[in-house]
């Protein structure tokens, strides 16, 4: 079973590229978190990251929200990746035929697969979407995380759509690393193997409230690295709160979501 490895050891015999780049950093930093930088200027875009930098694994993007975009946000994303030794991860949930994805993956103003390590598609289409992703992505070493099940309240990804998921996943695991879900999916569906090895990214991670005003519900790291056997807890708002500009606190939050994610892998691994 994965979750009993380390990261170390599950790194050394990953066959995808952009899943070996994470389980390394992983293990180097001693980080299994994950910031969601959800802010809507370049500015506080790269504050933020450059200063969560030294105690994450991986910058989760969402691009599109950024209201002064422009190309050189990624020149200088990606040298914060380098001087901090982080992976990316644009969050941008494809959900379209094959065709369309694969068009909006490699072109447009984003071009998210030119620099994404990491990005994540809806089940929804099924398997078309994922020859459409790989078609782009595989030849640059990039990875693919389906969303198998969802943090919010009400969520439509359960039971034999979370399965699913799961089998297009098996079908497909030189590209589709993983899932965005709130728990191991090891067991889950007809063809489970011991040698699979699918990343968990979860979010809905907060340690202060259980939720917000529109649906997101919260665990704590405890419960999504220990009790659900998750690799990596995404965390926005709890770490910049609603002010980006608050430096010794961004830090301290940052430390404090590592060391609870750390500590809860370590629980975990002594079985
Ligand atoms: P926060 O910790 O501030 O609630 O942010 C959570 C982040 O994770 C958001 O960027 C959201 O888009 C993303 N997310 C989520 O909250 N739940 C999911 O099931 C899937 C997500 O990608």
């Amino acid at each position: 079973m994965a979750h009993r490895r380390t990261y170390g050891d599950r790194a050394k015999v990953h066959k995808n590229p952009a899943a070996r780049l994470l389980l390394e950093t992983i293990e180097r930093k001693q980080s299994n978190l994950a910031v969601s930088v959800d802010v809507v200027s370049a500015k506080d875009f790269l504050n933020i990251i450059d200063v969560v930098g030294p105690f994450v694994c991986l910058v989760k993007t969402h691009v599109d929200i950024i209201e002064d975009f422009t190309p050189q946000l990624i020149t200088e994303l990606q040298a914060l990746s380098a001087k901090h030794d982080f992976v990316i991860f644009e969050d941008r949930k494809f959900a379209d035929i094959g065709n369309t994805v694969s068009l909006q993956y490699s072109s447009g103003v984003h071009k998210i697969a030119s620099w994404s390590h990491i990005t994540n598609a809806h089940p929804v289409p099924g398997p078309s979407i994922i020859a459409g992703l790989s078609s782009v992505g595989l030849p640059l070493g990039r990875g693919l995380l389906l969303l198998a099940e969802m943090s919010t309240k009400g969520s439509l990804a359960t039971g034999l759509y979370t399965e699913a998921a799961v089998e297009m996943a098996r079908e497909n695991q030189d590209f589709v690393i993983g899932f965005i879900a709130q728990r191991r999916m090891d067991g889950v569906g007809k063809n489970s193997t011991s040698e699979e090895d699918f990343l968990i990214l979860t979010p809905g991670v907060g340690l202060d409230v259980k939720g917000d005003s529109m649906g997101q519900q919260y665990r704590t790291p405890e419960q999504v690295v220990l009790e659900s056997g998750c690799d990596v807890i995404i965390v926005g708002r709890g770490i910049y709160g609603k002010d980006p500009s608050l430096v010794d606190s961004i830090v301290s939050q940052a430390k404090r979501y590592q060391v609870a994610g750390w500590q809860a892998y370590l629980e975990r691994i002594k079985g």
